[in-house]
């Protein structure tokens, strides 16, 4: 099994699909293995999104992310593909652009309000994972 992290984001919460987006990835093979809702200080917005922090939406993007609460999620799959797996499902970063009926889609808005997080590769998934889940209650969810 592989495993790999997503965030449903204010937009989406505050929208209330939260549950829709949740039995989605489930329907796509995803099985959850750590749930919660809370809201993200400025600092953990800002940790969390560190490789952009020089990018012109970095502010952008952190005030988004702390506008209200978000439900990160830790995902398993069967096999090794959980990470390309769920950016097939998520859909590209623009919800404009992504794909019919992937999650960006069907409940995001635009390019910063789009629905949801995917880990981009295994290494981040990791540090994503332990980012907002501590490894006892990954394991505790076995
Ligand atoms: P993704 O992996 O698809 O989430 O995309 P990125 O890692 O490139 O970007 C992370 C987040 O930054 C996106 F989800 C939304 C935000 N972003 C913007 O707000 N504006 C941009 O031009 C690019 C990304």
């Amino acid at each position: 099994m592989s495993m790999t992290l997503t965030i449903i984001k204010p937009d989406a919460v505050a929208a209330g699909n939260t549950g829709n987006i949740l039995a989605k990835l489930q329907e796509s093979g995803f099985k959850i293995r750590g749930l919660k809702m809370m809201r993200l200080t400025e600092a953990q917005a800002k940790a969390f999104y560190e490789v952009h922090k020089e990018r012109p939406f970095y502010g952008e993007l952190v005030s988004f992310m702390t506008s209200g609460p978000v439900v990160p999620a830790a995902l398993e799959l069967d096999g090794d593909d959980a990470v390309p797996t769920l950016r097939e499902v998520m859909g590209a970063t623009n919800s404009k652009e992504a794909a019919e009926g992937t999650v960006r889609a069907l409940y995001g808005t635009d390019i910063e309000q789009n629905a949801i997080h995917g880990s981009d590769s295994d290494e981040n998934a990791a540090i994503e994972l332990a980012f907002f889940f501590s490894r006892s209650e990954l394991l505790g969810a076995q």
